[in-house]
């Protein structure tokens, strides 16, 4: 009898397999010498995504070749992937699509399927979006040219990932030459129903005219970490009406291009801002925003405000330029932000809107004399009216679109950030120790400070990858490093 019920198995689990391999098939796409008549195999493509599409079962390829694609591409079949051909980009073109002012270029609109490797570009609507659909993908595409949304998470979906994305020159309908009505998108955006378990790693958003990542209506949990993020019209990293948002290691700057000022000359769009603008009750909470280097924003490093946050944690961060604007609100009240650990360095301009009791400040470093900064922002153990000795000290006046590097921000030897720090315990802090091969062009390091001594530091904490006694080199004093130090052998 057992042996009988093993063979019975046996049989099924073999079904199963020979089932699966079946169904799971690759189809082949090249616009260039495809047919949509062809079986769709590598010698024998077809020319369309679409008709690639039409043949995939659920668990299926399409793989695309370089070449251009003028199609509205939809992917409504469970578990398909859309791949580029090794080595090769294929773009797919919306120059000459029609569609409505948010209309996508590319949906992904049925659970686990993913696009992969693409260009997207010249979308009249948004460039990718995943929508009511859960366990999806975005990875490694290009999102050049959307008129809203570059790509979007939008309306119940659930466990998203955007990884190793670039997208640029979203919300062209906020352009100089075309603005006049307003509507508003972003380099890549969560939001327009409740969305839960985003993730958006690795990404890229530069020169656009809305929010660079914005994690946004009713959406619950959303990490943007690893990201680039400059010169975008509104805040580079908004949290709007969402909760429990982690926004950690991020390089966020501005290079004063006036093709993305906001209103008048010189205003760059601002760094991080959490807010709740439409009152939502339940939400605008929960956030954490920690190792995040902000240079160059000008108008805010770091925004709270805006109706009703609560619980936002917000530490060892470094921004240098700008101001923290802290708006009031009603339902903001003290204790909705806990401010720690930060490094703020100012330049000439006022420091405004800081407190008004909406916020809770301590053991930050100020980099203006203590007169100076809001006295609603003062708090115990602060450190007023020094320079924290980053290692690049000049030059954040003048930063590069795509040459900024993390390690710009790391500490020298000398700092008065380091050991002064406030320590911050699990589990409302995150203590994950060592976090490497983020886009901050050095390795990053939180919480665990040991190796700058044995206290903890203030700012983002981070190290070049040298020696593990070693400190962050330093370039000589008055230059310019223009990169980041090269890395010798310990
Ligand atoms: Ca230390």
């Amino acid at each position: 009898m057992r042996k009988r019920r093993a063979t019975t198995i046996g049989v099924l689990a073999m079904t199963v397999l020979a089932t699966v391999r079946s169904e799971a098939a690759t189809f082949y796409v090249a616009a260039t010498d495809g047919n949509d008549d062809h079986a769709g195999t590598l010698a024998a493509p077809f020319k369309t995504i679409g008709r690639g599409l039409s043949r995939a079962a659920p668990g299926d390829t399409i793989i695309v070749r370089a070449g251009t694609y003028p199609e509205s591409v939809t992917v409504a079949t469970e578990r398909v992937t859309l791949k580029n051909y090794p080595g090769e980009r294929p773009i797919v073109d919306g120059s000459s699509i029609s569609g409505g002012p948010y209309a996508p270029l590319v949906s992904l609109t049925a659970n686990g399927t993913a696009v992969d490797g693409f260009m997207v570009r010249d979308s009249v609507g948004c460039g990718i979006v995943v929508r009511k659909a859960d366990n999806c993908a975005v990875r490694r595409c290009v999102v050049d040219g959307t008129s809203r949304h570059g790509i979007g998470v939008l309306i119940d979906t659930h466990h998203t990932l955007v990884e190793d994305c670039e997208v640029r020159r979203h919300n062209t309908c906020n352009m100089p030459e075309v603005r006049g009505k307003p509507s508003w998108g972003s380099g890549i955006t969560t939001g327009a129903g409740r969305n839960a378990d985003v993730t958006i790693r690795r990404c890229n958003v530069h020169e656009g005219w809305g929010e660079g990542i914005c994690v946004s209506r009713l959406t619950d949990t959303a990490r943007v970490e690893y990201c680039e993020i400059y010169d975008n019209f509104s805040a580079q990293l908004y949290a709007d009406t969402a909760r429990n948002a982690t926004f950690r290691y991020n390089l966020i700057y501005g290079t004063r291009n006036p093709r993305f000022y906001r209103g008048r000359t010189g205003n760059v769009g601002g760094g991080i801002a959490l807010a709740n603008e439409v009152k939502k009750k339940g939400y605008g909470h929960g956030h954490r925003v920690y190792g995040n280097l902000v240079a160059g924003t000008v108008r805010q490093c770091i925004s709270v405000g805006g109706d009703g946050i609560e619980d936002a944690l917000i530490y060892n961060n470094t921004c240098v330029g700008g101001v923290v604007a802290c708006v009031q609100s009603a339902r903001l009240q003290p204790g909705g932000a806990w401010i720690r650990n930060n490094i703020f360095v100012h330049g000439s301009g006022k420091i405004a809107n800081v407190g008004h009791g909406c916020a809770s400040f301590e053991s930050n470093l100020w980099s203006r004399p203590r007169s100076e900064v809001d006295p609603m922002a003062h708090g115990p153990a602060d450190i007023y009216g020094v320079d924290p000795r980053l290692l690049n000290v000049p030059g954040w006046d003048t930063l590069s679109p795509g040459a900024v590097a993390g390690a710009w921000f790391a500490l020298r030897p000398d700092s008065p950030a380091r050991d002064r720090g406030l320590r911050l315990s699990a589990p409302n802090y995150c203590a994950e120790a060592l976090e490497a091969g983020s886009v901050w062009t050095g390795s990053v390091r939180t919480l665990d400070q040991s190796r700058y001594g044995a206290g903890w530091e203030i700012g983002a904490f981070v190290y070049t990858p040298l020696g593990a006694a070693s400190a962050p080199r330093q370039p000589e004093d008055g230059a310019h490093p223009g990169a980041p130090a090269a890395e010798t052998g310990p």
